[in-house]
């Protein structure tokens, strides 16, 4: 492995505390490709990262997405390794991200955090809602990861040049996920260390707003990949909503009391719910049929490119 092939990623916002010497760790570990994105902080994590030995950018937007976007669109080196600012994961653990990726067996590798963390790392709240997205990105992409959250990750260049990120704030892990999957990249998740923020260190993330913006962009996304579960959902909403209100209506009709309103919107609700599971069979198809189209294409790609 050549290290000088590896670029050590980290965006940050107000890290003065932890990012001079998590940029040391790297430097002693012998990387010296070191890409800090910084998103305007007010605090001194500019001037520690380039007195460390970083290179610094200053996200030309705001959000830890748009920073990503934006250093994935700058960077050509062979692999990347994305790593928080904050120092809640170990450098030294560096060639477990990488190990899969240079010997070909992943595109992208996930660390999970979920088997070994720091008492207090996590709040009840987050394990809980980490798990609920987990298993609602299962449902929705077919694909059961453990930790589609984590900030610790490595790429190879086919990879995060792939990515396209359209969010810019904290649904950047989930999308690069799902971007994985709707392009057939292969992704390998590791078993790594998560450790607690250092105190005083705020975390920059919304447990609530944050977790419904994630649970509403794998929902949204999932339209394009797997819209059987994106319709259906919608189709098994309405019609369920539809038979309850049907049911009072004919319940109160056999007491003598008609209500027109109330049965015309049972009704409506119902024939809509049929027309989403129309809908799902039918973009399911489309999809199917485009997948298909496109993986031949990437086949063609890869004989083109061929030495
Ligand atoms: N460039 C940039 N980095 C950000 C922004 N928001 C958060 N970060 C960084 O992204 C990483 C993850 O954020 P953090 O607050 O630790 O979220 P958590 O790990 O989910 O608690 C940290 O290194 C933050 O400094 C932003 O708007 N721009
Ligand atoms: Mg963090």
């Amino acid at each position: 492995m050549n290290k000088e092939d590896i670029c050590i990623l980290i965006p940050t916002l107000n890290e003065g505390k932890t990012i001079a010497g998590l940029v040391k760790e790297f430097k002693s570990l012998g990387y010296s490709d070191i890409l800090v994105i910084d998103g305007h902080s007010t605090d001194d994590t500019v001037s520690k990262a380039q007195n460390a030995g970083a290179r610094i950018v200053v996200q030309s937007g705001t959000g830890k997405g748009q920073a990503i976007s934006q250093a994935f669109r700058l960077l050509s080196s062979k692999y990347i390794v994305m790593i928080d600012g904050d120092g809640t994961y170990l450098p030294e653990e560096i060639h477990k991200l990488l190990e899969p990726v240079i010997s070909g067996h992943a595109d992208h590798v996930i660390g999970n955090r979920s088997l070994n963390y720091q008492k207090g790392a996590f709040t009840g709240f987050n394990l809980f809602g980490n798990m609920i997205l987990n298993k609602i990105f299962g449902l929705a992409y077919s694909v059961w990861l453990n930790d589609i959250l984590s900030g610790y990750r490595a790429f190879n260049y086919n990879a995060y040049k792939q990515i396209d990120l359209n969010r810019t704030g904290f649904e950047v892990e989930t999308e690069i996920t799902i971007e994985c999957v709707k392009k057939d990249l292969k992704i390998v998740e590791v078993p790594i260390t998560y450790l607690a923020r250092v105190s005083g260190a705020a975390t920059k993330l919304r447990p609530v707003r944050d977790g419904f913006r994630i649970g509403s962009t794998i929902y949204l996304l999932a339209r394009t990949h797997n819209p059987l579960f994106y319709f259906n959902l919608i189709g098994g909403l309405l019609t369920i909503t539809g038979i309850i209100v049907g049911i009072y209506v004919v319940n109160e009709w056999i007491n003598n009391i008609t209500h027109v309103p109330l049965t015309i919107f049972a009704t409506l609700l119902i024939v809509t719910g049929i027309l989403m599971f129309i809908f799902a069979i039918l973009s399911d198809l489309i999809v199917s049929m485009n997948r298909e189209n496109m993986r031949i294409m990437r086949k063609i790609l890869k004989e083109i490119e061929k030495p």
